[in-house]
C-alpha cells in the first residue's frame, strides 16, 4: 500500500518535471508528449498469457483469494479479461469491449484498430479484492498450435502484444505437458514481446508442476522448458523460471512441499507491479528524452552547418559591398555618363561632401540585396536539399544504441527539414539538447534513485 501510494506520488512528480522542462521542446519538434505520458494513465497492469489449461485462471482466482476466472481442463477462456476493484461508489460488473476502448480515462484505446470481432472478446470485470485496489490483472485466452488467426476471428498475437506494450509484468505460463514448441507462444515471444516490452519484465512460469509422476519427470519439463526458451528468446542467460503448482484444494507430498514457497514468491513479484511500472515509465521517458536529444543535436548541425556555409557566402558579398561602394559610380560614369564626380574622384580632388557617398551607398546595398536573394532563392534550397539528401551525416552514431535512437527519429528529423527549414534555424537547439541531457543525468537519476528506495 505504502508502495503505490508512493509510485503515485512519483508518477506525479515526474508528469510535472516533464511538462515544465520538456514541454516546450517536445511541442518545437512535433513529439507528443501524450504518448510518453499516457503510461502514467490508470493502475499498474499485470499480463497473464500462456498456454491453454497452464492454470492462468486457477492462478487469478488463487490471486484474488475468490473463484471469478472459470477454469477447465479444456480450452476455457475466450475473452480478454480486465480484473480490476470497482471505485467506492461502484459495484461489481462487467464493462463491454466497445465501451472500455472508447473511454480515454482507460489506457486501452489504441486496442480499437482489432475491430468488433475482439472488441466481443475484451472486457473489464470489476470484482471487489484487495489486490485489485492497486493493481489491474488481464487474463487471457490459452494459446493453442492448432488454432489459426482465422479461426479466432481478429489478430490475436497483435493484442498480445500490444497489452504487453502496456502492461508491467507479463507472466508467461507453461505447464510439463506443453514445455515443448507451442508455435504461437513463439511467435508471441519472439515477435511481439522484445519489440513492445524489455525482456525485464517477462515472469516466466512452469506450473502443475504436482502432475509431473517424479523428480525426473519433472527435470525433464523443466530442461526442454529452458532450452525451448533459449531458442525463442534468443538470450545467453537463463531467466528465472518459477516453478509452481496450485496448492489449493491438493494433497501436498513431501516432494511438493519445498515447491509452495515458490508460488508465495511468485505472488510476491507479481504485487510488486506498481514498482515496476515506474521503472517502466522512467525507462520509456528516458528513452524518449534521449530520442528528442538526438533530434535537438541533428537540428544543431544542420543550423551550424549552415552558418559556416553563409559565413562564407558573406564574405563574398563583404567583397561585393566593397567593390560596389568604390567602383559602382566609376562604371556607372562610364557607362551613363552620369555621375559627373564619383566617389574616388572627390576624394582625389578634395570636392568630398556628404553627396559623394550616395552612389557608393546605393551599390554598397544592391550588392548585399543581391546575395540576399541569392541566399534567400538558391543557396539555401540546395543546402537543405543537398542535408535531406545526407540525412545521416546530421548524427554522430558512436554507439549502437544512438544508431537505435537515430533510426527512430530520423524520418522525423528529414520531413522537418523539408517541410520548416527556415523556422529551424531559429530555435536554440544547442540549449534544448542541454536541457534534455541535464534531464536524463540528473533528475532521471534522481528519481531511479527514488523508485530504488521506494
Ligand atoms: N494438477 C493441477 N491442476 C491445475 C493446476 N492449476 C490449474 N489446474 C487445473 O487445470 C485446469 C486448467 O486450469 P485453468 O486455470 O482453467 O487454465 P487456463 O490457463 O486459464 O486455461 P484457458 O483459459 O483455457 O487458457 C483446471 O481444471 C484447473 O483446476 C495445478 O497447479 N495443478
Ligand atoms: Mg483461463
Amino acid at each position: 500500500m505504502k508502495q503505490v501510494k508512493k509510485a503515485r506520488e512519483l508518477a506525479a512528480e515526474l508528469q510535472e518535471l516533464l511538462n515544465k522542462k520538456a514541454g516546450q521542446i517536445f511541442e518545437k519538434y512535433g513529439f507528443d508528449m501524450a504518448e510518453v505520458t499516457s503510461s502514467l494513465k490508470w493502475k499498474p497492469l499485470v499480463l497473464i498469457i500462456g498456454n491453454y489449461s497452464s492454470g492462468k485462471s486457477t492462478f487469478i482466482n488463487e490471486l484474488l483469494e475468490r473463484d471469478v476466472q472459470r477454469t477447465g481442463q479444456a480450452p476455457t477462456d475466450d475473452s480478454f479479461t480486465v480484473l480490476t476493484a470497482p471505485e467506492q461508489s461502484e459495484s461489481e460488473g462487467d464493462i463491454p469491449g466497445p465501451t472500455v476502448v472508447a473511454d480515454e480515462n482507460l489506457p486501452f484505446t489504441s486496442l480499437r484498430r482489432f475491430g468488433e470481432s475482439f472488441l466481443s472478446h475484451f472486457l473489464i470485470k470489476k470484482v471487489q479484492s484487495q489486490i485489485l485496489q492497486d493493481i489491474a490483472i488481464i487474463d487471457t485466452p490459452g494459446m493453442l498450435d492448432s488454432v489459426t488467426e482465422k479461426d479466432r476471428g481478429y489478430d490475436y498475437l497483435g493484442v498480445v502484444g500490444e497489452l504487453a506494450g502496456l502492461s508491467d509484468l507479463i507472466v508467461l505460463m507453461f505447464d510439463p505437458h506443453k514445455a515443448g514448441t507451442i508455435k504461437e507462444t513463439y511467435h508471441a515471444i519472439r515477435k511481439t514481446l522484445p519489440a513492445a516490452v524489455g525482456e525485464d519484465r517477462v515472469v516466466y512460469v512452469l506450473n502443475r508442476i504436482d502432475e509431473c509422476e517424479n523428480v525426473p519427470d519433472l527435470v525433464r519439463a523443466y530442461g526442454t522448458l529452458c532450452w525451448n526458451l533459449s531458442q525463442m528468446t534468443g538470450r545467453k542467460d537463463m531467466p528465472h523460471i518459477f516453478i509452481t503448482f496450485s496448492p489449493v484444494g491438493r494433497d501436498i507430498t513431501p516432494d511438493l512441499e519445498v515447491w509452495v514457497s515458490e508460488r508465495e514468491e511468485l505472488k510476491k513479484t507479481i504485487a510488486t507491479a506498481p514498482r515496476m511500472r515506474l521503472y517502466h515509465i522512467l525507462q520509456e521517458v528516458d528513452v524518449k528524452l534521449r530520442e528528442v536529444a538526438v533530434v535537438a543535436e541533428a537540428m544543431e548541425n544542420f543550423k551550424s552547418r549552415f552558418k559556416k556555409r553563409l559565413k562564407s557566402i558573406w564574405k563574398t558579398a563583404a567583397a561585393a559591398a566593397t567593390g560596389g561602394f568604390l567602383f559602382g559610380d566609376v562604371l556607372m560614369k562610364l557607362i551613363l555618363g552620369f555621375p559627373g564626380t564619383t566617389f574616388l574622384e572627390s576624394l582625389l580632388n578634395g570636392t568630398f561632401g556628404i553627396s559623394s557617398l550616395l552612389w557608393p551607398s546605393v551599390w554598397a546595398l544592391v550588392a548585399m540585396a543581391l546575395t540576399a536573394l541569392y541566399v534567400q532563392r538558391f543557396s539555401f534550397p540546395r543546402f537543405v536539399k543537398e542535408t535531406v539528401d545526407n540525412i545521416d551525416s546530421l548524427c554522430k552514431i558512436d554507439t549502437a544504441y544512438k544508431g537505435d535512437l537515430w533510426k527512430r527519429v530520423r524520418d522525423n528529423v528529414r520531413s522537418m527539414i523539408e517541410k520548416n527549414a527556415r523556422h529551424l534555424l531559429w530555435l536554440p537547439h544547442g540549449r534544448f539538447y542541454r536541457r534534455l541531457n541535464d534531464m536524463v543525468n540528473k533528475d532521471l537519476k534522481k528519481m531511479y534513485e527514488q523508485v530504488r528506495n521506494a
